[in-house]
């Protein structure tokens, strides 16, 4: 089983959408050790040691690199060249360092900026271009009193420009995927020009490498931002734009930004989206679901993963997995007998198998006999050894049976009469180790099948294992 979970993650980055089908992840320790010492150079300022007298004195700096790198990515901090650590290497994402040490931030003192596009792209037209750097400098106009002005001809304050492999910066591009683009901070010169990488297959949608969702990111570096380990900023150093993607700066985004140019008199159009926090004794759930050994647990964009042998709990976005699928999910479950995942929202499910959503979907959870009356559903649960799983509606539960592929007679029923004591609407709820967890608000009921009682109430966040362990 333990393998079959590790070919999860080597399976899991399938060259996502943007970037080409890199070498995959596994196929030699020795390629990928090397590989992780070269991310780690750039990216984490590693200085690989070589004399003798120096590895003594140092003899853990790769792990303590490595450890890093991994706290960034919410990964399990193990100091080793784990699978999960490479497929996080090999994702697509911008040149900058994670770890620039900034003496201090530089800032614009110009309250309009000047830009100037001096080469095109060769995958776009001049106005798709034009269009995706208007939209990327508005989403920042919108947080702080900045204005940006496209120039022509004349020497702007930011030149962008879509460059190939060596472009005379000391940073050349690496063809197709791995690096994106990257940019220069504030100041004169090339101080706040923007690079992409001409070989990516820019698009306009999510089909390759979107060009607002890499535009936006580096116009905040441009404006002097550094990387952020929210998953959910823009300013995350990988890429994770997928098919439902509404791109917007996050809370986080907003208060940096805010921090270097101060706040704009009028607000956002809406507010931006804060991560959740997984200690927030308030934290509730969309949907929880088992996958293979582990349990993943979905709020908003995000999600964490629970795995048995892991001491940290990371949250990651839904998109580093699963482009396709969108946020704000109300169910999941996984039918191990199929070992596939079903998600659930509004009248459409997704099928998900070998980290792939299924061609053909989203479908309409009308065929799961449902009448028209139901729109939604709130949570879903699949019984591994009967083939049944319960869909939960209000204050009524659904029966459906996998098999003959129908809702089981004399369904409805009442939540209170299948499931005494558990509460509804419910959240979310999942089978696990003999025991059933019903999610309510920020609540956990685990409630014993054999004796048909809830025997235990607890945080519902009592799985992500809220105490911080550091690591030496
Ligand atoms: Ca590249
Ligand atoms: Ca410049
Ligand atoms: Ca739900
Ligand atoms: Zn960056
Ligand atoms: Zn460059």
């Amino acid at each position: 089983m333990g393998n079959l979970w590790l070919g999860l993650f080597t399976l899991l980055q399938p060259a996502v959408l943007c970037g080409s089908p890199l070498p995959s992840p596994g196929l030699s320790d020795r390629g990928d050790l090397e590989f992780a010492e070269v991310y780690l150079e750039k990216f984490y300022n590693y200085k690989p040691v070589t004399g003798r007298r120096e590895r003594a004195a140092e003899p853990d700096s790769f792990r303590v690199k490595l450890r890093q790198m991994q706290h960034f990515f919410g990964l399990e901090e193990s100091g080793d060249v784990d699978p999960q650590t490479v497929a996080a290497m090999r994702r697509a994402r911008c040149g900058l360092s994670d770890v620039e040490p900034f003496r201090k931030t530089m800032r614009w003192t110009n309250r309009t900026l000047t830009y100037r596009i001096s080469r095109l792209s060769s995958k776009l037209t001049a106005a798709q271009v034009r269009t995706a750097f208007r939209q990327a400098w508005k989403l920042w106009a919108q947080a702080v009193p900045l204005k940006f002005r496209r120039q022509r001809r004349c020497d702007a304050d930011i030149v962008i420009s879509f460059n190939n492999k060596d472009h005379e910066d000391g940073s050349p591009f690496d063809g197709e995927g791995g690096i994106l683009a990257h940019a220069f901070f504030p100041g004169p010169g090339i101080g706040g020009d923007v690079h992409f990488d001409d070989e990516e297959a820019w698009t306009t949608d999510s089909k390759g490498c979107n060009l607002l969702a890499v535009a936006v990111h580096e116009f905040g570096h441009a404006l002097g931002l550094q990387h952020s380990s929210d998953p959910g900023a823009i300013m995350f150093p990988a890429y994770n734009f997928g098919l439902h993607t509404v791109l917007q700066l996050s809370f986080q985004d907003v208060k940096d930004i805010q921090e270097i140019y101060g706040k704009r008199k009028i607000s956002l159009d809406r507010l931006p989206p804060k991560t959740p926090d997984k200690c927030d004794p308030r934290l509730s759930f969309d949907a929880v679901t088992g996958m293979q050994q582990e349990l993943v647990f979905f709020r908003d964009r995000f999600m964490w993963r629970v795995h048995p042998s892991f001491e940290q709990i990371g949250i990651t976005l839904i998109t580093s997995l699963w482009p396709d699928l969108p946020a704000h999910i109300d169910a999941a479950y996984e039918n191990a007998n199929r070992n596939s995942m079903l998600v659930f929202k509004g009248s459409q499910y997704w099928e998900v198998s070998s980290l792939q959503v299924k061609r053909g979907y989203p479908r309409n959870i009308s065929e799961f006999g449902f009448p028209s009356t139901v729109k939604s559903i709130d949570a879903a649960l699949y019984f591994r050894e009967t083939h049944l799983t319960d869909f939960f509606t209000g204050g009524e539960c659904w029966r459906f049976d996998e098999d003959a592929g129908r809702i089981v007679e004399g369904f409805p029923k009442p939540i209170a009469h299948e499931w005494p004591g558990v509460e509804s609407p419910v959240d979310a709820a999942v089978a696990h180790d003999g025991n059933i967890y019903f999610f309510v608000g920020p609540q956990q009921l685990e409630f014993n099948p054999k004796i048909r009682q809830v025997t235990k109430t607890a945080a519902a966040n009592t799985w992500l294992q809220c105490r911080e362990i550091k690591s030496s």
